[in-house]
């Protein structure tokens, strides 16, 4: 037994406090104020800390997710809570308005999706599974089999509905799909998305009731996200011709890279259900989304990964935590990994990374993800690091990372340079990913 004064004991402690303290029945929100509901992907990070306390709960979880699951496959961004008051979080079910084909659980989601990251979470939560004994190995295999074909089917949504490129990546319609909300890569694919500010006069956001304004996206931004909710709404949710039909389509290297490494997740879940030709297939299909963000998403000049806007085809200029999560695959030229390991290390982000580089002009250290430093960004990083070998430098981005929550506490981001804690304070995937961290 550890003595309870070792920082890590207290760091573990405090960390599955927060996610009991978070625990809503059948599912964790990412905090109570700020966000009422499901997400998508943090029921994934949160999941891969529950693998260690309480994998039950993280099974729950994400069988509460797929749920809501729409019959095309899409797994909606929020899974609304019902017991919670429509203007606890705006845009609610009202303003979402999901049409009926999505099923009866779905009624109250969302209708875009985030980075499908729930394969490898599941993944994660099986290989722990046994540290719980043999009612913890039968209760995974159990999960593993009801979430196998959801999950397929989530990825067949991705790879064939939204290829609007035509170039075997997934766009996103929106920036909340990336879940980096606000990141400078989105400005220029915006910047053609018309912005009604009296829509946010109509519909007041609830987001600056319970957090600094500094510190959230601002009203222009989110004129253009309710915008954009509108119209791929007003066209019932279809992907039909969207780079045509709809102002915001991005290839996101995150995004992707989360979707190929999901296949990777897939192919070891395939084998362990026995599924021998479908891991095959999975393989093949993350070996063919590897080489598309590497021939799409690559700029030769800087050297580095970039969102490419699916309608204009032109690459962001911003340079972005997202462009080093490419890491996370294995197939990744070797060159293009020492490339992200060197703009990783230079003056423009340095361990932790910050969301954006710190020398653009729009650095900002308080507003999101414009600048401080998440956990779950950073874990995804560390993940390649580990993929690739690179041990000492996974284990320095290791210690950084704890050092930050343990000085500073389970917040939802942090201050670049000073590490002061940001956003909402006792945050479900900071709490989750730290018990990972420290296991
Ligand atoms: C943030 O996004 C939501 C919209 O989805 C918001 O700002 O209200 C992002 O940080 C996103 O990545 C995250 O999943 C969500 C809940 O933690 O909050």
């Amino acid at each position: 037994p550890v003595a309870v004064s070792d920082p890590s004991a207290e760091l573990w402690q405090s960390a599955a406090r927060v996610l009991d303290t978070n625990w809503s029945g059948d599912h964790m929100v990412p905090s109570r104020r700020l966000y009422p509901h499901q997400w998508s992907w943090d029921t994934a990070f949160i999941a891969v800390g529950l693998a260690f306390v309480n994998p039950a709960r993280a099974w729950r979880d994400l069988r509460s997710l797929f749920e809501a699951q729409w019959p095309d496959g899409r797994v909606p961004h929020i899974v609304f809570d019902p017991a919670t008051a429509e203007d606890d979080y705006f845009p609610g079910p009202g303003f979402w308005n999901v049409p009926a084909y999505a099923g009866r659980r779905a009624r109250g989601s969302t209708g875009i999706v985030q980075p499908p990251l729930h394969a490898l979470a599941a993944w994660e939560v099986y290989r722990h599974a046994a540290a719980h004994g043999a009612g913890g190995v039968s209760e995974a295999r159990t999960a593993l089999a009801w979430l196998y074909p959801r999950l397929v089917a989530q990825q067949e949504y991705l790879t064939d509905r939204r290829d609007a490129g035509g170039s075997g990546l997934a766009s996103i319609v929106h920036p909340w799909e990336s879940g980096l909300d606000n990141s400078p890569a989105w400005d220029e694919a915006l910047g053609n998305v018309p912005a009604d500010l009296a829509l946010l006069e109509r519909f007041p956001r609830r987001d600056l009731a319970v957090a600094h304004a500094a510190h959230r996206p601002t009203d222009l931004d989110y004129a253009r996200y309710i915008g954009l909710v509108r119209n791929y709404r007003d066209g019932g949710y279809s992907d039909t011709d969207l780079t045509q039909r709809h102002p915001f389509a991005v290839e996101c290297p995150a995004f992707n890279s989360i979707l190929g490494t999901a296949e990777l997740a897939l192919a070891q879940i395939a084998g362990v259900l026995g599924l021998t030709g479908d891991a095959r297939r999975h393989r093949d299909r993350a070996r063919d989304i590897t080489a598309a963000i590497a021939r799409r998403l690559w700029d030769p000049v800087t050297r580095t990964f970039r969102a490419r806007d699916a309608r204009t085809g032109r690459l962001s200029p911003a340079r972005c935590v997202s462009g080093l999560l490419p890491l996370m695959l294995p197939d990744l030229p070797a060159d293009r990994v020492t490339a992200i390991m060197e703009e990783a290390r230079s003056e423009r982000f340095g361990l932790p990374a910050p969301s954006a580089d710190r020398t653009a002009a729009t650095f900002d250290t308080r507003r999101y993800w414009r600048g401080p430093v998440w956990i779950n960004v950073n874990w995804l990083l560390r993940r390649g690091m580990l993929v690739h070998g690179l041990r000492g430098e996974a284990e320095e981005l290791r210690r950084a990372m704890l050092r930050l929550v343990h000085e500073h506490g389970h917040y939802e981001y942090f201050h670049p340079e000073t590490g002061e804690g940001l956003g909402a304070p006792t945050f479900s995937w900071t709490a989750a990913l730290c018990l990972d961290l420290l296991a």
